[in-house]
C-alpha cells in the first residue's frame, strides 16, 4: 500500500483528543489555598535541602524562568515573590493522594463524552469518534448558531492566516463544508473538547489544555505545544509538516535508548529524519516490530486505541535516599518498606472497596550502588512475586524480593570490583507496587453481565389477575419500574426509590411484592458472589481481619433485610393485606418462614443481620450431611480463611457466611430462583448451582476440583 494510503487508511476518521491539566499540582494547591491564585507558585518535595526539589511550577513563575528542575532556595533568587508550597507528607514521604483525588475528579468529568484512557495522575486520552460521528449528522459546525468563544481559541496547525485574524481563520476552518469527511470530524471533535475543557473548568476549577487529532500520537504531541488552557487541532494535511522538524528525543518511547542509537547508528535526530529510511532498513536494524513502528511514526501512523480505563493500571509507593539519606543496613531498608507497604496496602484495600479490584503481581525496584563502584548504580535488579493481601505478608515477601535483589546486586558488583574487599552497599531508592490489577471476576462473567446488561432486574410483578407478569423494560416504560442494578460484588446495587415508591401505587396485591422479589434476587447473588469471592482470594491468600468488601457487601444486605422487613409491617399497619404479604413471604426461601421466625426478626430489628437471619432458620429442616459435601472441596479453604483471624473465638464475615452456608442451607429450590440468572450460566455450572441450592435432592456429582470454581476462577473467563 501506498505511504500515504497507509498512513490515511490507519487514521480512519477517528477522533482522539489528549487532554492534559495544566502545572497540575500547583493548580490542586491553589485550589486548595485560594490566596496562591495569581501569584507565581511552585510546589517543592518535602525536604527542606536548598528550599527543597520544585516538581511542578505555575505559569506565572514560569514566566520569570524558574524551572522545575531548580530548588528553592533558586527559584527565589529568579523569582523573589514566588510562595512555595511543600507536598503533603506522611509516613515520612510525599502524599500523593490529594492530587490522585483530584486527578479522578476530572476523569469522571472527561469520562462523559467517549471511551476514556486514564494515562497519568493528570492526562487522558479520549476516543471521541462517535461523538463526533454523531454531531457531524445531527449538528454539524455549519448548522451550529454560532461556534464557541473556547473553540475559536482553537490552534489549527498548518492554517493560513492569509491576514485574515486568527479567531475569523479559525471560525472559517470550522464552518468549511468543501472539506474532507475527516476534517469535518475532526472540527466537531474539536468543539466537543473545547465544551469538555470548559465544563472541568467549571466543576473543578482547573484548567487543562488538549490536543485533538486522528491518533493517539499526534494527539499527545499537539496538547502540549499551546498551553495553559488552550488546544491545539491536528488536520490530517499538516502531520507531515508538523512531524518533519520534531527532534527525535520529545517523541513518546524516543526520549532514550533507542532515540539515542537512532542519532548514533542512522545520524537521525528528526522524525522527519527516518523518511530517508526504507521499512526493511529499519527492521535490519531494529528488529521487525521496532522497524515497522520507526517507520509508521516517521509518517504519523499509529493505530494504538484508546483504552477504556479510567482506573489506574498499578498502585505504587516508593522514596529516594539521596545523598547521605542513603540506606546502609537490611534493617533500615526494612523499616522503609514497611512504611511504603503500607501505604501500598491502604491503596490496594481502598482500590478493592471502590472499584472491586484486586491486584495480582507485587514488585520491589531499587536502586543501589556499591561503595568505590559507582558504575553499579541503578543496576539493582528489579524483583516481583505474587502479591498476597495482608499488609504482615506484603511487608514480609517485599523484604524477601528485595534480599534475593540484593544479593544477585552483591554478586554483579563483588564480580566487577575483583579483588576489591569492599561489600558495603547504598540503597538510593525503594519502591514497591502491585500490578496486573483486575476487577474481581463477578464483575465479567455472565451471570453479572446479565444484570449489567438489564439495567433493572426483571422482577415478577403479579398482576390483580393474579397473572405473573415481569419485565423491567415493560415497567421501565410505563413509569413504574423498580430500577434495580445488583453490585455483588460488581456494580452499584441501586434501588432508585422514587420509582419504587411509583410502584406502591401499582394495583398489586402486595405492595411490598416487588421489594420482596429483590431481597430474594439479591440473597441468591449474595449466595454465588461468595464462592466467587472466596475464589478470587485463593481464601488462604485472604489473610487480613479486614474484609472491607464483605462487609459491605453484609451491610448492604442488612439495609435491604430491614426494608423488607419494615415494608412488611408497614404492610400489615396500613392494611394492605398481611396475610397475603405473609403468604407471599411463606413461599420464598430465606424470607420470613414462620410467625415464629418473623417475631424472632422483629426483636432484632434494631441490628438486624443477615447472618443472624440465616441463623434464626431452623438448621434442621436441611440435611446436614448433604451441605458438608457440597462444601467438602472448599474445606481447605474454609480452614484457611478461619485462621487469617488469629484468634480462634473471632471469624471474618467471609468465615461466617460461609459457616451459614455451611450449616443453615440456603433455603431455595432452584425452581424459586429466577431460571433468566441460572440459565446464563454454562450448562455444567447450571447444574451445580441448582445442586447447592437444592441440596436434599442433589446427586453427589460434585467433584474436587469443581466446575463452578473453575469458572469462576481469576484465570477462568481470560
Ligand atoms: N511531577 C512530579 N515530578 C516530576 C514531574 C512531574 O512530581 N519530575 C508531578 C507534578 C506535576 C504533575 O506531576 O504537576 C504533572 O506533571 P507534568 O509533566 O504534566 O507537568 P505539569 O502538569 O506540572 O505542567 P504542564 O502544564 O507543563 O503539563
Amino acid at each position: 500500500m501506498p505511504r500515504v494510503a497507509r498512513a490515511e487508511s490507519s487514521s480512519g476518521s477517528r477522533v482522539i483528543a489528549h487532554i492534559d491539566m495544566d502545572c497540575f499540582y500547583v493548580q490542586v494547591e491553589q485550589r486548595k489555598q485560594p490566596t496562591l491564585r495569581g501569584h507565581p507558585t511552585a510546589v517543592v518535595q518535602y525536604n527542606s535541602w536548598k528550599g527543597g526539589g520544585l516538581i511542578a511550577v505555575g505559569y506565572e513563575a514560569r514566566k520569570y524562568g524558574v524551572k522545575r528542575s531548580m530548588r528553592g532556595d533558586e527559584a527565589k533568587k529568579v523569582c523573589p515573590d514566588i510562595q512555595l508550597v511543600q507536598v503533603p507528607v506522611a509516613r515520612g514521604k510525599a502524599d500523593l493522594s490529594v492530587y490522585r483525588n483530584a486527578g479522578s475528579e476530572v476523569v469522571s468529568i472527561l469520562a462523559r463524552r467517549g471511551r476514556c484512557e486514564r494515562a497519568s495522575i493528570d492526562e487522558v486520552y479520549l476516543d471521541l469518534s462517535e461523538a463526533a460521528e454523531t454531531m457531524l449528522a445531527e449538528s454539524p459546525p455549519e448548522r451550529l448558531e454560532s461556534i464557541s468563544e473556547e473553540a475559536l481559541k482553537s490552534h489549527v496547525l498548518g492554517l493560513h492566516m492569509d491576514g485574515v485574524s486568527t479567531k475569523d481563520c479559525v471560525k472559517e476552518w470550522f464552518l468549511m463544508s468543501n472539506v474532507h469527511r475527516r476534517d469535518k470530524l475532526l472540527a466537531c471533535g474539536a468543539l466537543i473538547v473545547a465544551e469538555i475543557r470548559l465544563e472541568v473548568l467549571n466543576e473543578t476549577e482547573f484548567t487543562c489544555s488538549a490536543g485533538i487529532a486522528h491518533n493517539k500520537m499526534l494527539a499527545k504531541l499537539a496538547s502540549g505545544m499551546n498551553k495553559p488552557a488552550q488546544q491545539t487541532i491536528v488536520p490530517f494535511s499538516s502531520v507531515e509538516k508538523l512531524l518533519e522538524p520534531l527532534p527525535i528525543k520529545k517523541m513518546k518511547q524516543l526520549g532514550g535508548k533507542l532515540g539515542t542509537s537512532l542519532l548514533a547508528d542512522l545520524g537521525v535526530d528528526t522524525v522527519g529524519g527516518l523518511l530517508q529510511f526504507s521499512e526493511e532498513k529499519l527492521q535490519e536494524c531494529y528488529g521487525i516490530n521496532t522497524g515497522t513502528w520507526l517507520w509508521n511514526i516517521a509518517r504519523g501512523i499509529c493505530g494504538e486505541e484508546v483504552e477504556s480505563r479510567l482506573l489506574p493500571k498499578s498502585h505504587g509507593s516508593g522514596k529516594t535516599f539521596p545523598g547521605r539519606q542513603a540506606l546502609k543496613t537490611v534493617y533500615s531498608v526494612q523499616k522503609w518498606l514497611n512504611e511504603l507497604c503500607e501505604e501500598l496496602y491502604e491503596r490496594l484495600l481502598c482500590d478493592l472497596e471502590q472499584n472491586k479490584r484486586i491486584a495480582h503481581t507485587l514488585t520491589l525496584h531499587a536502586s543501589a550502588y556499591k561503595l568505590n563502584d559507582m558504575e553499579s548504580l541503578k543496576k539493582f535488579p528489579s524483583k516481583s512475586c505474587p502479591l498476597r493481601y495482608g499488609i504482615a505478608k506484603i511487608q514480609e515477601d517485599s523484604l524477601n524480593l528485595f534480599n534475593a535483589g540484593l544479593r544477585e546486586f552483591t554478586s554483579i558488583c563483588s564480580a566487577k570490583i575483583k579483588g576489591s574487599k569492599q561489600h558495603e552497599w547504598a540503597i538510593t531508592g525503594l519502591s514497591v507496587s502491585a500490578s496486573k490489577i483486575v476487577v474481581i471476576p463477578s464483575g465479567t462473567h455472565s451471570i453479572m453481565k446479565y444484570f449489567h446488561n438489564q439495567g433493572q432486574t426483571c422482577i415478577p410483578i403479579k398482576e390483580p389477575d393474579g397473572i405473573s407478569t415481569q419485565n423491567a423494560a415493560s415497567l421501565s416504560s410505563s413509569g413504574n419500574g423498580c430500577c434495580v442494578s445488583l453490585h455483588l460484588p460488581g456494580p452499584e446495587i441501586n434501588t432508585c426509590e422514587n420509582e419504587a415508591k411509583t410502584n406502591l401505587d401499582m394495583p398489586c396485591l402486595n405492595p411490598y411484592e416487588d421489594e420482596i422479589e429483590v431481597c430474594k434476587a439479591r440473597f441468591d447473588f449474595m449466595f454465588v458472589n461468595v464462592l466467587i469471592y472466596k475464589d478470587a482470594f485463593h481464601m488462604e491468600k485472604f489473610t487480613d481481619n479486614q474484609d472491607p468488601f464483605l462487609s459491605r457487601m453484609i451491610q448492604e444486605e442488612d439495609r435491604l433485610t430491614e426494608k423488607l422487613l419494615l415494608s412488611s409491617s408497614s404492610g400489615a399497619e396500613n392494611g394492605l393485606g398481611s396475610k397475603l404479604t405473609q403468604s407471599h413471604m411463606d413461599s420464598h426461601g430465606p424470607v420470613l418462614k414462620s410467625e415464629n421466625q418473623k417475631r424472632k426478626f422483629d426483636k432484632q430489628k434494631g441490628t438486624p443481620s443477615i447472618l443472624r437471619f440465616f441463623q434464626s432458620h431452623n438448621s434442621s429442616s436441611f440435611p446436614e450431611q448433604d451441605h458438608v459435601s457440597t462444601f467438602q472441596e472448599n474445606e481447605a479453604s474454609s480452614s484457611g480463611l478461619q485462621a487469617i483471624n488469629g484468634s480462634p473465638g473471632r471469624k471474618s464475615t467471609c468465615s461466617l457466611v460461609e459457616d451459614e452456608f455451611r450449616s443453615n442451607a440456603w433455603n431455595y429450590k432452584s425452581d424459586e430462583i429466577d431460571p433468566v440468572v441460572l440459565n446464563e450460566l454454562p450448562p455444567e455450572i447450571q447444574a451445580e448451582v441448582r445442586a447447592w441450592l437444592q441440596p436434599q435432592k442433589r446427586a453427589n456429582t460434585v467433584k474436587k476440583g469443581s466446575s463452578i470454581i473453575h469458572y469462576f476462577s481469576p484465570t477462568a473467563n481470560s
